[in-house]
């Protein structure tokens, strides 16, 4: 329909733009990651969210352009904060199952880190679990090239799909990331929330990083480091906002 065909445009267009929300590491206060989040710039409807256009996408065979103009918007994007803050703050992308089962990721990503000069080791890429309900050893083959990238790996909305606990610790996978319908209902900083705990305990287990997502409170903040999870992302801290936002507050940290 409509919003299919004016997708293709704007890729045309340039009226896709990445948007970034800072991971805070608890401890130090500072912004030890940013999570890419795409966001459309539609001429009439205004700023349209992934939620909304990408399954259109899909659908649409607009996934793979898609993702590869991210790609390049990424490692461009990249290249200008660089200079403010070296090394000290690592990119996450989420990428969709349907990119991953394209046959030339692995040459698609490594060509742009080279051309741009961005070290694998800033990148970490966000799946979610549900990669593995169709074929979980395809989905190993995935993890390992993304791991022969030299990228690290996130199971993004932990907790929600496919429980792939049994999968885990054969995966190449460095990072959980707390779904935030767990967070939402932490409401009160000295209640029990053993999903929580446990999700945090599997990390612990498996010698996993934890970055908790969705956090608006300062009680969920404070119970979530209390009880062992260090790095946050959430409307609390920041937004998802713009690059030349994003780069005012990363200069504002020092
Ligand atoms: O930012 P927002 O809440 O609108 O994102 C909605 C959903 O879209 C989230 O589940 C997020 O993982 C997904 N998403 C956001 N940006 C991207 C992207 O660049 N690529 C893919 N594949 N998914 C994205
Ligand atoms: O599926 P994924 O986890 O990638 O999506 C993250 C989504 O959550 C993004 O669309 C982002 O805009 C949104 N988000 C980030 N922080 C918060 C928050 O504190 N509260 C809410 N409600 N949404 C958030
Ligand atoms: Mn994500
Ligand atoms: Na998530």
């Amino acid at each position: 329909i409509a919003l299919g065909q004016s997708l293709r445009r704007a890729l045309e267009n340039d009226e896709l733009e990445m948007y970034y929300q800072p991971q805070i590491d608890a401890a130090s206060g500072r912004i030890v990651g940013a999570e890419a989040l795409m966001r459309w710039n539609h001429p009439t409807r205004g700023i349209v969210s992934p939620g909304e256009f990408l399954p259109f996408a899909e659908e649409n065979g607009l996934m793979l352009p898609i993702s590869d103009w991210m790609i390049g918007a990424l490692c461009r994007d990249m290249l200008q904060w660089k200079n403010i803050c070296a090394n000290q703050v690592r990119l996450s992308l989420n990428l969709s199952p349907q990119y991953l089962d394209r046959g030339d990721f692995f040459e698609k990503m490594r060509g742009a880190l080279v051309r741009y000069g961005i070290a694998p080791s800033q990148i970490e890429v966000e799946i979610t679990e549900n990669i593995c309900i169709r074929n979980p050893q395809h989905a190993i083959e995935q993890l390992n090239k993304l791991g022969q990238l030299g990228v690290s790996v996130a199971i993004d909305d932990f907790g929600t799909g496919y429980s792939s606990l049994a999968y885990l610790h054969r995966f190449p996978v460095h990072t959980i990331k707390i779904d935030q319908s767990f967070v939402k209902e932490i409401h009160d900083e000295y209640g029990h929330y053993p999903v929580v705990l446990a999700i945090i305990s599997i990390a612990r287990g498996l010698g996993l990083n934890l970055i908790a997502e969705g956090v608006e409170t300062e009680s969920q903040a404070r119970y979530l480091r209390a009880n062992g999870c260090m790095t946050m992302q959430g409307y609390l801290y920041h937004r998802p906002m713009a690059l030349p936002r994003f780069m005012d507050v990363l200069r504002s940290q020092g």
